[in-house]
Formats: structure tokens, C-alpha cells, sequence
């Protein structure tokens, strides 16, 4: 018999606090759609973040319905128990198993969903759910919202209004608790001394796919689940194309290495990226392009406090990104005429960073309102500016010709500053040198 390995009173407590925003209410969440088989072949699962935030559950094929202050106030629709599906697929909870284990007040076979569902959402005022994930699923939901409307009679209502849950839930999920803060700087943690390992491995004639191999064995050696994202490992040129992920070359004596990549551990994960000379040595046009990157990160850390916007991080890496090209003479003009034209995405194409917790790019709102918001103490994100200058553009000059170079930590707001959860992994040129190459 499988037993939960996480303490399922987290997930009480969550559901608790979700609760309290959407008293009258019901919330709906639903599995992660499980991947496609290819051949009869398996690709590892993952259940939706919000599911597993509310529940701990891990299956597929499964619905959570919350109604807050009703009884049953936690309601699973599962998959039932199957033995010959089991000796294929691995074991099954059952809906027994969910009551038992998970601590849910009621579960159902999954097949019974849209028999029950109507009694459940008859005495709601609103539902919380997200459209357009699992098309099935809406439609059951339409039909479902259609039965409860007509069980009500010649009341005049019509259906009930459908609110975003995954806003409700990414605004809970944005500011971390201490537990997750625990979870994130382990996955952090695990991540910057994958990184470590890769640095260490690196040196001329290792291919990229071997950095990666480095990289993944290392996240599971540590504890891991999974990689928290497909990582990149682009030497050379490779590195300014942002989502290289072919890492099928060879790193070559005087290119950089760019590598993006982080653990995922107890549904949290690490993002980092590190840039470095695949033979431990900086050229000197490649040292200055990355002590200009470097220069506008440290800027930016700096900067994090609560009550700032991040939108004014966006800015402030534009802003600082743009005296850098201007400084290394990829662009030329007055500063603001050139943002005003977006001509610093030529080389710096993206944004500052993401929220980062369960998802590598996190739920969460960027604006309320239309407004920027402020920074809150424990919103964890990315701070990762680059600096990307393709060989073959023929406009830059020469000697910069080919550099790709991201530096992206991982970083909690505290309640003066911010705390760098990814600060293990080395990023200042000297501290570089010193580690490359030498495994
Ligand atoms: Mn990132």
C-alpha cells in the first residue's frame, strides 16, 4: 500500500484559506490532462499545480470541487480502483484511499462526476473554475451548470457566473508561506549546485548533452522529482537563440557556455542561468560583455524591496541594458529615442524576469487593475537580464559577434530587500574561472 509522503495538513490549511475568499461559492480544479501515449510508451506525469496546492493528490483523471462552509465541504471525483489497470499503470487510491489518506470529507469514482456535481453546485451562488484547459471537461461543465439551473425551477435564474480560478489561486500562490519558502530554497539550492557540477564538468570537447547529463544527474542524486523545465545548454552562438534546446553540439575551446536549467523538488523549482567560458578563461571581449550584464543584475538585486512595482524592474533593465549596448557600440542614438523605438530588443528581447514557485513561470498577476503591483514580502521571482549578439549580424562589431550571455538568479522579496536563493552558484568572472574545468 502506497502512503502519502507529504503531511497532508498543508493542504487543509490551503484549502482553508482559498475558502475563506469565496464564502457562498464552490471551487472546481481539475487534473492535469494526461499526456498522450506514443507507442504504448509512458511520459512521467505531473499533476496541475493548482490540484496538487489544494489536495497533494498526484493521479490523473481527477476533479476537486471545494464549497467552503458546506458539508461535505471537500469533494474528489477519482479513479476507481483497478487491478488490472494497476499491474500496468501502478497503484490507485480509489476514492477510499483519497478519503483515508488525503483527508478529502468525500470522494467519488471520476465516472460519477457529472451525476453528483449538480447536487454539489446547486446550493453555490458561483463557481471558481478555468475555462479552456481540459475542453472535455468544460463541456461537462456546461452541462452541468444547465442541470443546476434546471433543478432550481421557474426560479428566472439563469446559469451561475463562472469566475477564474486560477487568478483566485495564483493570488495565493504568489506570496509563499514558510513551508514553501523551505521547499523553494531546496529546489534553488539543488539547482545552483547542479550548476556547480556542470561548471566543473565543462571543458573543451564535452558535448552539450553531456553537460546535461551532469546537470540531471545531480537534480536526482539530490532529491529531485523531475527537471523543472527542459534546460538549455547552448555553447557558442547557440546561446543568443533564447530557447535553443537541441543541445546536440560539441562545446569548442573559446566559446561561452549559456546553460538554463533547474530542479524541481516538491512540485517547487529552481530556474537559474549561468554564462561561462567553455575553457575557464573570459576572452576580453567576452568579459566585458558579461561584466555589463553582471553590472545591470547586481543593479536590479539591489534594487528588489517591497513597495517598488515590477513593472520598474522591466524598466530599470531596459533602461540599464540599453547604456550597455550603447557602451559596447551595438547600438548608437539617444537612449530614450532608441527604447521609445524598441530598439534595444534587437539584443535583449525579453523581460526581467517571472514569478516562480510551483510553475517555473508562476501564477500570479503582474497588474491589478491595470496597475503595476507593488512588491509584498515573500513573492519569489527571477532577476535575469542578457545580452545576445548573433554572429551574423553584421551591425555589431565584430569582436562581439556571436555572444550570448544570460545571468538569472532566484530571488524572495524580504522586508527590506530580497534574499538571492541561488547565491551558492558563483557568477563573478573571478569566482568562475576558478571552478570551470576542474572536475
Ligand atoms: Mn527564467
Amino acid at each position: 500500500m502506497r502512503k502519502p509522503t507529504f503531511d497532508m495538513s498543508i493542504f487543509a490549511e490551503r484549502r482553508k484559506k482559498v475558502g475563506q475568499e469565496i464564502t457562498g461559492g464552490a471551487l472546481v480544479v481539475s487534473a492535469h490532462p494526461e499526456h498522450i501515449r506514443n507507442h504504448d510508451v509512458h511520459h512521467p506525469y505531473r499533476q496541475d499545480s493548482n490540484l496538487f496546492y489544494l489536495t497533494g493528490w498526484e493521479e490523473p483523471e481527477s476533479i476537486l470541487i471545494l464549497r467552503p462552509g458546506m458539508n461535505p465541504e471537500s469533494v474528489m471525483f477519482v479513479r476507481r480502483r483497478d487491478p488490472e489497470r494497476e499491474t500496468w499503470d501502478g497503484f490507485r487510491y480509489g476514492p477510499e484511499g483519497c478519503e483515508r489518506e488525503f483527508k478529502i470529507d468525500k470522494a467519488y469514482p471520476i465516472d460519477e462526476f457529472t451525476k453528483v456535481a449538480p447536487q454539489l453546485l446547486k446550493e453555490v451562488d458561483r463557481v471558481y473554475y478555468r475555462l479552456y484547459k481540459n475542453k472535455e471537461l468544460d463541456e461537462q461543465m456546461a452541462g452541468i451548470l444547465q442541470t443546476v439551473k434546471q433543478m432550481s425551477g421557474r426560479t428566472g435564474y439563469g446559469l451561475l457566473s463562472i469566475h477564474d480560478a486560477d487568478t483566485l489561486l495564483g493570488e495565493q500562490r504568489l506570496i509563499k508561506s514558510e513551508y514553501e519558502l523551505t521547499q523553494m530554497r531546496e529546489a534553488c539550492e539543488i539547482s545552483a549546485q547542479g550548476h556547480l557540477a556542470a561548471m566543473r564538468f565543462t571543458r573543451p570537447g564535452v558535448t552539450e548533452r553531456q553537460v546535461q547529463g551532469v546537470l540531471a544527474h545531480h537534480f536526482y542524486m539530490k532529491g529531485s522529482a523531475r527537471e523543472g523545465y527542459h534546460p538549455i545548454v547552448a555553447s557558442g552562438n547557440a546561446a543568443t537563440t533564447l530557447h535553443y534546446n537541441f543541445n546536440d553540439q560539441v562545446c569548442k575551446d573559446g566559446d561561452l557556455l549559456l546553460i538554463d536549467a533547474g530542479a524541481e523538488y516538491n512540485y517547487y523549482t529552481g530556474d537559474i542561468t549561468r554564462t561561462f567560458p567553455v575553457s575557464g578563461k573570459f576572452t576580453d571581449e567576452q568579459a566585458r560583455v558579461y561584466e555589463a550584464v553582471l553590472k545591470v543584475q547586481k543593479a536590479i538585486l539591489d534594487y528588489v524591496k517591497p513597495g517598488i512595482v515590477f513593472k520598474d524592474l522591466h524598466d530599470m533593465g531596459t533602461s540599464l541594458l540599453t547604456d550597455a549596448m550603447l557602451d559596447l557600440g551595438l547600438l548608437s542614438g539617444r537612449k530614450d529615442d532608441l527604447i521609445q523605438a524598441l530598439a534595444q530588443k534587437k539584443y535583449y528581447p525579453h523581460g526581467i524576469g517571472h514569478w516562480l514557485g510551483m510553475d517555473v513561470h508562476d501564477a500570479g498577476l503582474y497588474y491589478k487593475k491595470n496597475e503595476p503591483r507593488p512588491l509584498e514580502a515573500n513573492m519569489c521571482f527571477t532577476v535575469e537580464p542578457g545580452l545576445y549578439i548573433p554572429a551574423d549580424d553584421s551591425s555589431a562589431p565584430a569582436k562581439y559577434r556571436g555572444i550570448g550571455i544570460r545571468i538569472e538568479d532566484n530571488i524572495r522579496v524580504t522586508s527590506s530587500g530580497c534574499e538571492n536563493m541561488t547565491s551558492s552558484v558563483p557568477k563573478e568572472i573571478a569566482d568562475l574561472e576558478k571552478v570551470v574545468g576542474k572536475a
